[in-house]
């Protein structure tokens, strides 16, 4: 029996065109956001993020790709534990599943624990791009060692640090900083993107990537339902630049994080679904 199967119940409504025998990538809802340690919500984010996507335009101007053409698969939402690891370990699975496919897959949230299990099932040769305003390098919170807040320190337990390029970072304990320099983790702050994010000599070592992206890596201004809210961010547009600039890279996978829909005016959910737009396009050119 598949994962998809075992794990997931069918809520999917992206809007669905072109040939569905041949998907130009997948996408998949965790509503999970048990951990959250501010402001809960994000569960709703899948069913509010998918409704942006069919409201807005899916033309990439940016790429010169037209999504309207193509085949979108929606799997629908993960039947979520209510345990952060057992929940963990279905994306986990999924996604083992998904990568052997080989069509680009997006995982919604809910919160950023979920992405411990898609980063742990990439292979060696992918390397992991995390955009988020905070450093999630905590030892433990609240005397959880397994939150939103420590899923990127677990993944450091067992994981390379080099695989990993932090961007948009601008709020962590003075422990966090600390053990980032200690690890010589590639971090470049909020101020740095994108130009030096751009420049990086990581994107020389990997080709193919998978990005994480904690939404509230911009600026609340543009951004401001998320889970924990942190000013001084990175603005939509230089996301873009900086997207475009990464044309020849391969974009296996990514996950849109954090949205958190009862404290949003709509353009949270609207800035990810536009994401996941542009996110999709760069992998047709
Ligand atoms: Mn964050």
């Amino acid at each position: 029996m598949s994962y998809k199967t075992l794990f997931l119940q069918n809520t999917g409504k992206i809007i669905e065109m072109g040939d569905p025998k041949k998907p130009i990538g997948k996408v998949f809802g965790v509503p999970f956001d048990l951990t959250s340690s501010y402001r809960a919500g994000s569960k709703f984010a899948p069913q509010a993020i998918r409704s942006a996507f069919n409201n807005i335009e899916i033309f990439s101007k940016v790429f010169n790709i037209d999504l309207e053409e193509v085949y979108i698969e929606d799997l629908g939402d993960v039947t979520i534990s209510h345990d952060a690891r057992t929940t963990a370990d279905r994306v986990f699975s999924l996604w083992k599943e998904f990568l052997e496919e080989k069509v680009p897959t997006c995982m919604l949230g809910g919160e950023h624990s979920i992405s411990y299990g898609s980063i742990s099932a990439l292979p060696e040769d992918v390397g992991v791009v995390i955009f988020d305003a905070h450093l999630d390098l905590r030892d433990e919170l609240d005397g959880s060692n397994f939150t939103h807040a420590t899923y990127f320190r677990r993944l450091l337990d067992k994981m390379d640090h080099n695989r990993f390029l932090h961007l948009g970072s601008r709020a962590a304990c003075k422990q966090e900083w600390a053990f980032a320099k200690s690890k010589g983790l590639n971090v470049l702050e909020a101020d740095r993107f994108p130009q030096d994010a751009c420049k990086a000599y990581f994107f020389n070592e990997h080709k193919k990537l998978y990005f994480s992206i904690d939404m509230d890596v911009f600026d609340p201004a543009y951004a401001p339902g998320v889970g924990n809210p942190e000013p001084a961010g990175i603005s939509p547009k230089d996301f873009l630049v900086f997207l475009k600039k990464l044309r020849q890279s391969d974009l296996v996978g990514f996950d849109i994080v954090e949205v958190c829909p009862p404290y949003d005016n709509g353009n949270t959910s609207v800035l990810a679904a536009k994401l996941m737009m542009e996110l999709f396009c760069s992998t047709l050119v």
